[in-house]
């Protein structure tokens, strides 16, 4: 928890941007003012030419998960220093019990994990695998005393995470009666491991095979329904990782008709696309493996750009899960055994910057929403995350929009030997990155502290702590009144 004092600079909100120093002091940001006098000895950054955004956020990571017969390589250090060299503070990562297993040991593990590790700070979603009042009781305790206000559900991942819809149903009600939000693998599963096996009958066993077996309609069905189900129970929903446009458009859809329905694209969705896994060597092939598939059609990635810039996608995450070349190769006679993921959190803020605001698609103000600002407002940390202002968190990162790299594996700071966006040159990006006072990225190196961040509690939501959920409440007791009276017009008897 250091004092610095940042000068010259231009903040950029997700509201406003404005030539402004910053005085940071004991980790939490004291004064913005145009020109503030440094106290003696306090160590002063200089900002000019540089845009001064709140530290992003990345509301979708799996560091060191262990997956489909192995564990990923970026654990909570690596993946981390990854993080901040990117210009990424903050971090959301999944606990994922194990179908019967207690959440609170899961959720014991994961903070083990990671309260050992992380150089940023961090909070836990929380998977629910299975339903009991066992589970009912354990997501009291998660929110109440834990910290906790997000729960997912797979809707994929056949015999091992998937639930059923009437699971699914039961948790968005427990989500709702502890203020928390509920959020969703959106795929059908069935249908996924139907295609997975006729594909194998066809001898399709390479990672194409992967995309062939889930296709884009199975993610826009499952979306579907997953917000269908939330809105019988009147709660909002957030379906993690959109990766096609046809769930997309479900969501911007629904989102019309008045449902509170968030989405979340991820870096890999926004910056490539998935005709990698046509590619002939096999490990470069594999490496675009993931759940749901990144998809071929080149249009995808641009039309969740678009989504994304007119406000009916929310925020940017990653589902950062890597996985070695060796580890890849457990799937290499059959494609439904390849590790599912790939990296992201150290590239996505560049990668937004690149393909929304070189590409004039979001302004300044809506990239600092996008990569933080709406995902600290809908996981309820935000002012103390997402943005720039007296009692914020010091979590600033110094952009600099005239600055180039080009991405590789070679100097990236994952531990995976691959890079998905290998070669993709980007102009923006974060030159000094600061965590709670600390420069711990500044002109290409790290000075990170292994376990120096600290869990951030998440509290439920209610009308006293954000006006989402207050507004979501008014308009839920309406909707409850004008869709759930009982029908007393004329009535059709049908013969
Ligand atoms: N998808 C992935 O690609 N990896 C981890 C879990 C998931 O849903
Ligand atoms: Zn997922
Ligand atoms: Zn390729
Ligand atoms: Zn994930």
């Amino acid at each position: 928890m250091a004092d610095i004092l940042i000068v010259n600079g231009t903040v950029v909100n997700d509201d406003r941007e404005f030539k402004s120093d910053v005085l940071i002091q004991k980790g939490i940001i004291t004064q913005i003012a145009p020109s503030i006098k440094p106290i003696e000895g306090i160590k002063v950054v200089d900002a000019t030419d540089k845009l001064l955004i709140p530290g992003g956020i990345d509301t979708h990571t799996h560091f060191q998960l262990p997956f489909m017969g192995t564990v990923s390589v970026d654990d909570f250090d690596i993946g981390t220093q990854a993080a901040v060299a990117g210009g990424t503070t903050f971090i959301i990562d999944f606990v994922i019990p194990t179908k019967g297993q207690s959440l609170l040991e899961a959720y014991d593990q994961w903070r083990k994990w990671a309260d050992e590790k992380v150089n940023c700070d961090y909070s836990l979603h929380m998977a629910v695998t299975w339903w009991s009042e066992q589970v009912s009781k354990e997501m009291e305790i998660l929110v109440k005393e834990r910290g906790v206000n997000s729960f997912k559900v797979f809707m994929a991942y056949k015999n091992s995470f998937m639930v059923t819809d009437e699971e699914m149903y039961h948790i968005f009600k427990r989500c709702k009666e502890l203020g928390a939000i509920g959020q969703v693998h959106a795929e059908n599963g069935d249908l996924v491991f139907e295609g997975q096996k006729k594909m194998l009958e066809m001898g399709i066993n390479g990672p194409e095979g992967h995309e062939l077996s889930r296709p884009e309609d199975l993610e826009a069905e499952a979306t579907n329904r997953a917000i269908t189900i939330a809105n019988r129970v009147n709660t909002p929903v957030y379906i993690v990782h959109v990766m096609s446009i046809g769930a997309a458009e479900v969501i911007a859809r629904h989102r019309k008709d008045g449902r509170r329905v968030y989405g979340e694209p991820i870096a890999a969705g926004l910056g490539v696309d998935g005709t990698h896994m046509w590619n002939h060597d096999w490990r470069h092939a594999a490496a675009y493996v993931m759940g749901p598939p990144i998809r071929p059609d080149p249009r995808t990635k641009e039309v969740l750009m678009d989504y994304l810039a007119n406000g009916d996608l929310d925020c940017v995450g990653t589902d950062n899960c890597t996985f070695c070349a060796e580890q890849k190769a457990l799937g290499k006679d059959d494609f439904t055994k390849i590790p599912n993921g790939v990296n992201g959190v150290e590239d996505r803020m560049s990668i937004v910057w690149e393909n929304g605001v070189n590409k004039g698609k979001l302004t300044h103000s809506q990239f600092v929403r996008a990569t933080s600002s709406e995902a600290a407002r809908i996981f309820n940390v935000y002012p103390r995350k997402g943005r720039i202002d007296i009692g914020s968190d010091g979590d600033i990162v110094l952009w600099d929009p005239k600055a180039s790299k080009t991405i590789s594996k070679d100097t990236h700071h994952h531990a995976v030997d691959f890079n998905i966006f290998e070669g993709i040159k980007v102009t923006g990006i974060a030159t000094t990155t600061i965590v709670a006072g600390n420069i711990v990225w500044n002109d290409n190196k790290l000075s990170t502290k292994k376990g120096s961040g600290t869990f951030v509690p998440r509290k439920p939501f209610g009308p006293v702590f954000n006006g989402i959920a207050q507004r979501d409440i008014v308009r839920n007791e309406l909707l409850r009144k004008v869709d759930r009276e009982p029908y007393t017009g004329p009535v059709i008897k049908l013969n």
